[in-house]
């Protein structure tokens, strides 16, 4: 099987979803590492039209949208599976990958967690006004996800591709004030902690991929 290289800017949520896919699958890749502002460049943008991060080859095989990595990963590599055979479970989990692109992405991450953690990153100053702005979209996913999720992970006993494209965003936002207030011990929080139990989170930590690189 053809070796996985993966494109990305370590600190980017998608990019480490998919690399906790990769991780999750005990599936080897390569990391090429990104600075900020690569994803424009005419050198990433014929590998991802929307200069967007991540990007994956594998034997000259590209493909970009996290979704669609981690599914090609299920399917070249069924165990253990990302995705739920129960059509209601699985239908949840396309539905928690919709809220993760659709409203926590833009929403949370994009605003609050960018403010927190990149705006000071780059020397800045965050922007309380976009933060205070965007709390009650915080407060609606936290609330959405919630009434959604299971017990143990989003969609059942075991993680899926709903998990694995929540918890990078989620993660950043539990350790912004913001995050820790909305999220209190409550069901997201209970969750988001039981993810960060797993060796790939700990394997795709910030640190680790710098180390690496
Ligand atoms: N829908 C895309 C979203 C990817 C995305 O927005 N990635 C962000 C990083 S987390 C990015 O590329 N930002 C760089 C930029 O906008 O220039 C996916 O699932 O891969």
């Amino acid at each position: 099987m053809a070796e996985f290289t993966v494109y990305g800017v370590p600190g980017s949520p998608y990019l480490r979803a998919a690399l906790i896919g990769f991780e999750e699958k005990g599936i080897a890749y390569r990391l090429v590492p990104m600075g900020f502002g690569e994803s424009k460049t005419p050198e990433h943008l014929a590998r991802h039209p929307f200069g967007r991060i991540p990007v994956v080859d594998h034997g000259g095989f590209r493909l970009y949208e996290t979704q669609a990595i981690l599914r090609y990963l299920d399917d070249l590599y069924p165990t253990p599976p990302f995705q739920p055979r129960d059509a209601r479970a699985k239908a949840r989990m396309n539905q928690l990958v919709g809220i993760t692109d659709w409203y926590f992405f833009p929403k949370v991450t994009a605003t609050i967690a960018f403010q927190r953690f990149v705006v000071p990153m780059r020397g800045g100053t965050p922007d309380e006004a976009v933060i205070a702005a965007a709390r009650p979209d915080a407060v609606t996913c936290v609330k959405a996800i919630e009434a959604l999720m299971g017990d143990v992970y989003l969609t059942g006993e075991e993680i899926s591709v709903a998990d694995l494209m929540l918890i990078p965003h989620a993660h950043y936002f539990a350790l912004a004030p913001e995050g820790k207030e909305i999220l209190r011990d409550g069901k997201l929080q209970r969750w988001v902690e039981r993810m960060r139990g797993r060796p790939s989170l700990e394997r795709t930590e910030l640190e680790r991929l710098k180390a690496a690189a």
